[in-house]
């Protein structure tokens, strides 16, 4: 694994509830630093990233679609930062923001990894499968349409085209109990595999996601992970906007992280849809950074663990 640097992403302007923008700063409230440092992995930090004052002009075909230009500049200047990090050879992590951000980040990843000839491959761990386009949107809000970005769906101008999409087998979409119907018809044409609430409530979270990483190592790929908030249960990760019932327990999100952790696949990752005004006493967020130090690997114990038979 890389080493890690870490870039605020204030973004605010993929969906309507205010407060995203804290993001950043709440996850370094929460330890962040000293957390990478105990584990041997500290961070270099480079702030957060801010708009240029002036934006894009744009009139969008959908009359739906909220801040726009705001979210154009966000991902001009998120791709080529998340690019340029990649090409120092380090781990870039993305402290959201809404996960508009990923519109760039995972740009920036795939135009890395088109430079080297290696091919990327996408987790996404959410409620949300995030499949929609800016003119599929019925919301509005640009957070529910970064995978159709990164697999090349049509409708994004004017978003520069996504480079190098990826191919839907080498996307997965992990966690999702929250589809609307547009989605639902545009995933039925890809390929994209699907491990919905319902797939992990029968096999588990271990077969279906080693399955996944075990492509991802095969193929000697690059490893985009994007973790949004509500892919955990509201019960335990109030702090987001769009909570869905029934979504990862606790263990269950740490399983996943360690899982990543153990193949050291991992070249960059999101943490997304933090919303500090809805948290309490800054559980989420503690949360969120404790499952960064799993996948930056801490652990109980080394596997395999003694048996004391
Ligand atoms: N699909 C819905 C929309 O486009 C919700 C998207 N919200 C998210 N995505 N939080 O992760 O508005
Ligand atoms: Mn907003
Ligand atoms: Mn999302
Ligand atoms: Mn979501």
């Amino acid at each position: 694994m890389n080493p890690p640097t870490i870039i605020g992403a204030p973004v605010d302007s993929g969906q309507r509830q205010p407060g995203c923008l804290m993001g950043p700063a709440a996850y370094r409230v929460a330890g962040l630093h000293q957390m990478l440092s105990d584990l041997g992995h500290p961070a270099q930090e480079r702030g957060d990233l801010a708009l240029p004052e002036t934006l894009p002009a744009c009139a969008p075909r959908n009359p739906a679609l909220d801040q726009l230009p705001a979210t154009l500049g966000w991902t001009a200047l998120i791709r080529e930062k998340v690019e340029a990090e990649l090409g120092r050879g380090r781990l870039p992590i993305i402290l959201g923001g809404d996960h508009a951000l990923a519109l760039g980040s995972v740009a920036g990843a795939a135009a890395h990894a088109a430079a080297l000839g290696r091919p990327l491959f996408l987790l996404w761990l959410d409620a949300h499968s995030d499949f929609h386009t800016p003119e599929s949107t019925q919301s509005g809000n640009l957070h529910g349409t970064p995978v159709a970005y990164a697999a090349g769906r049509d409708g994004f101008a004017p978003f520069p085209p996504f480079p190098a999409p990826i191919p839907p087998e080498r996307i997965c979409l992990f966690g999702i109990r929250s589809v609307d119907p547009a989605e639902r018809l545009a995933l039925a044409e890809y390929d994209i595999a699907i491990t919905d609430m319902r797939a992990l409530d029968e096999q588990g979270i271990a077969a279906p996601l080693r399955a996944f990483l075990d492509r991802v190592r095969v193929a000697n790929g690059m490893l985009h992970v994007s973790l949004d908030v509500d892919f955990l249960d509201p019960t335990i990760a109030p702090a987001v906007g769009t909570t869905v019932p029934g979504g990862a327990t606790v263990r269950e999100a740490h399983l996943v992280c360690e899982m990543i952790h153990e193949t050291g696949l991992m070249t960059s990752l999101d943490l997304v849809e933090l919303n500090p005004a809805l948290d309490e006493r800054s559980r989420t967020a503690r949360l969120m950074i404790d499952l960064l130090g799993s996948l930056m690997g801490r652990k109980v114990f080394d596997r395999p663990t003694r048996s004391f038979t």
